[in-house]
């Protein structure tokens, strides 16, 4: 059986719980991280020597980086449609997962970071602002792109919409104004009834 390390507020430990439910896996997970700790330990670097979550063990495959996981998960479980075998169809999953971790994470998580877990008395108004900003003008390009297409890599649902789904939560649920992103707000409601984002995704943010 699969093991998950990683508590389950965590926004890259969520993509592959909900990876899990759309391939029908039986997994048991670890909570680590967080107030759980258990990171930084000699233990868990031999699993990551990042001393991140998530870490999944499957057999004897240990994988970490959660997009990894993702591609690993989709590759051996998966039938072809979550992550298309065509070099074309392929390579418009894989600039969108990158995208994630090289656009869309930095600019959304120093903002959640900012809101959820800096203290309240710490938090610099000014500084805000401007990563709200940034943030605003990526969510803005990513909405242009959903304006052309129902899925982040096109006509069919992927492992690269599993990879958006918490982060768009967090966008859509923090309270400060926002413009409306209504090809995004689509995509929200259109990917929304799967069971595994019910399950995993749409939680209060912790
Ligand atoms: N690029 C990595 C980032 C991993 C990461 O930063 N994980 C966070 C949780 S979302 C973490 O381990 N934080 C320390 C903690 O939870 O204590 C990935 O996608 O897996």
């Amino acid at each position: 059986m699969i093991t998950v390390w990683g508590r389950a507020n965590s926004t890259n430990v969520i993509k592959v719980l909900w990876l899990c439910e759309e391939l029908n896996l039986r997994f048991s997970r670890k909570d680590v991280g967080g107030p759980f700790g258990g990171l930084q330990t000699p233990e868990f670097f031999v699993l990551n020597p990042n001393g991140v979550i998530p870490v999944i063990e499957d057999d004897d495959a240990v994988v970490w980086e959660s997009h990894s996981v993702l591609r690993f998960l989709a590759q051996k479980y998966g039938s072809g449609g979550l992550y298309p075998a065509d070099p074309a169809g392929r390579s418009q999953v894989e600039r969108w997962l990158d995208w994630h971790i090289s656009t869309l994470a930095p600019a959304l998580n120093p903002v959640f970071f900012a809101l959820y877990r800096a203290p309240a008395e710490q938090r610099d108004q000014a500084a805000l602002k401007m990563l709200i900003e940034r943030l605003t003008a990526v969510i803005s390009r990513l909405d242009a792109h959903l304006s052309a297409q129902p899925f982040i890599a096109g006509a069919s649902f992927s492992i690269a919409d599993v990879a958006f789904g918490n982060s768009v939560w967090r966008w859509f649920s923090f309270s400060f104004d926002k413009p409306k992103f209504p090809h995004l707000e689509q995509w929200q409601s259109r990917v929304s009834d799967r069971p595994g984002y019910q399950k995993y995704v749409a939680q209060p943010l912790t």
